[in-house]
């Protein structure tokens, strides 16, 4: 254990003496005081240094040499603080530390984040640091939240963790986007989605879910793609696609709830509205198919507000039908049934519907996109023998997951969560790069 006291707990402490371990997040004050602005991870805190008590507890000389210390501690020095908790109103927690001792553990020499605006390319080259600001630290937080609650969702509804491998000799969704690497001299892949393991794990043990790194090489410079993301999967059987959806549904407001309890503090930091988070909660999510969309986005091209170009029937939408989709609906929206076309090869189509799919997006209100793909997988040997064939895959290299349908097929289901959009969602950032630690993309691998 500690003897220091984490800030997060500093509220016990009324009254009492005692040592914090922090990092100088900012300073102010003149004349007499100073106010310093401490971080130590739990939580963002205030103490107060008063020139009069330093000089009546140690002398004229000394006490005026703390005092003049802690006027010009740098930003992000850590110390060790000793102080009495006091009540105060005019501090915005009701509290604060009046300081009777400081002492400095490791300087900071010119720290570059500096208080003013940075650009985002300087901020990425320290990404080391900007993770100490306090809305990095928001968002880590609500990212913790939704791990914590996926696991609890996962255990409450009897899944179990199964890890699939991140090394694979075969491509997941798609050829497209595979980054290879060698494998003693013959070709690997880094995992794009654990989904097919999960597939055998589910006719091994029932409901499963995974949650680990996955990789995709896209090139694309979008404020929702990373090349290196965190995919929460699940895959059960006996199950159809509606009650896929609805487990879905159920998780996803799961997660919320999770921030809402968790996190709420880290949702006033970024000034989140958890209103609108709970009325993502408390109603049921619109469900429309991918074809009524169309017919929708073609019904509604010529409105004043709309800037999105004309679609198809067959054709994939972009980010613009996307945001255009959940705003009219304004709460998180499935999309189900979408084109064979562009969809992956082990999905199976919709009765009597060879060119349909039971396949579902979920898609964020907000503009925030895509963050659940999900779908009823093909049960059929041949027909996912054929699908295989047709995609341009090599079946020698699917052998082991064709005898999944050999050997007591049954229908089942699955569904992947990327972790990093549905924390850019409920915490109402911008960018899919603030999302994640240390954030891969196309133009970036560093730090
Ligand atoms: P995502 O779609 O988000 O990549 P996914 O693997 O299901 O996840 P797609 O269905 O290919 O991928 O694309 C989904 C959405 O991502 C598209 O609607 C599009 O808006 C957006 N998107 C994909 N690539 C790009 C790109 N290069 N530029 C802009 N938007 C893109
Ligand atoms: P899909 O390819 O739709 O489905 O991916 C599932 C979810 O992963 C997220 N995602 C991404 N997040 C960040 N950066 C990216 N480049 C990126 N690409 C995808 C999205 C998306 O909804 N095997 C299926 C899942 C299944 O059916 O079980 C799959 O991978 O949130």
């Amino acid at each position: 254990m500690s003897n220091y006291i984490s800030i997060i707990d500093v509220k016990d402490h009324l009254g009492e003496v005692i040592t914090i371990g922090a990092w100088v997040a900012n300073k102010s004050g003149k004349g007499k005081i100073a106010f310093l602005q401490l971080r130590d991870g739990t939580a963002f805190f205030q103490a107060v240094a008063f020139k009069p008590n330093f000089i009546e507890k140690f002398g004229e000389e000394k006490g005026l040499e703390k005092f003049e210390l802690i006027k010009h501690l740098a930003q992000e020095t850590s110390v060790k603080v000793t102080g009495i908790v006091k009540a105060d109103d005019r501090s915005k927690f009701g509290y604060e530390l009046d300081v009777t001792d400081i002492e400095i553990i490791g300087e900071s020499i010119d720290y570059p984040i500096t208080p003013k605006d940075h650009g985002t390319d300087f901020l990425m080259d320290n990404r080391h640091l900007w993770l100490r600001s306090r809305k990095q630290m928001a968002i880590m937080q609500i990212r913790n939240a939704i791990i914590y609650a996926s696991y609890e969702f996962f255990d409450k509804n009897g899944f179990i963790k199964f890890d699939s491998p991140i090394l694979t000799g075969n491509a997941a969704e798609n050829t497209t986007d595979l980054f290879e690497t060698d494998y003693f001299g013959n070709p690997a892949f880094l995992s794009q989605s654990g989904q097919l393991y999960l597939e055998a794990g589910a006719m091994a043990l029932g409901r499963v879910f995974d949650f680990g790194p996955v990789f995709r090489a896209e090139k694309s410079k979008t404020r929702r793609h990373l090349t290196e993301f965190w995919m929460m999967d699940a895959e059960y059987p006996f199950v159809t696609h509606d009650e896929s959806l609805d487990l879905q549904e159920a998780y996803v407001k799961s997660l919320i709830l999770g921030v809402l309890d968790r996190a709420s503090s880290a949702l006033d930091v970024l000034e989140r509205d958890a209103e609108l988070l709970k009325k993502y909660v408390a109603e049921p999510f619109k469900r429309v198919s991918y074809d009524d969309a169309i017919d929708l986005l073609q019904a509604h091209l010529d409105d004043a507000d709309t800037d999105y170009d004309p679609i198809e029937h067959g054709d994939d939408f972009g980010s613009p039908h996307e945001t255009w989709i959940s705003n009219y609906f304004g709460l998180p929206t499935f999309v189900v049934n979408y084109p064979a076309s562009f969809k992956a090869f082990y999905m199976k189509p919709v009765p009597g519907n060879e060119e349909r799919v039971l396949s579902a997006d979920l898609l964020a209100p907000e503009g925030y996109g895509e963050i659940i793909g999900g779908s009823e997988r093909e049960t059929d040997y041949d027909k996912l023998l054929n699908k295989i064939t047709e995609n341009g895959l090599d079946p020698a290299d699917y052998d082991w997951y064709l005898d999944l349908r050999r050997y007591g097929s049954v229908p089942h289901a699955g569904f992947g969560l990327g972790l990093e959009r549905m924390v850019t969602f409920v915490a109402g950032t911008k960018h899919i790069r603030e999302a994640i630690p240390f954030p891969r993309m196309l133009h970036r691998l560093k730090p």
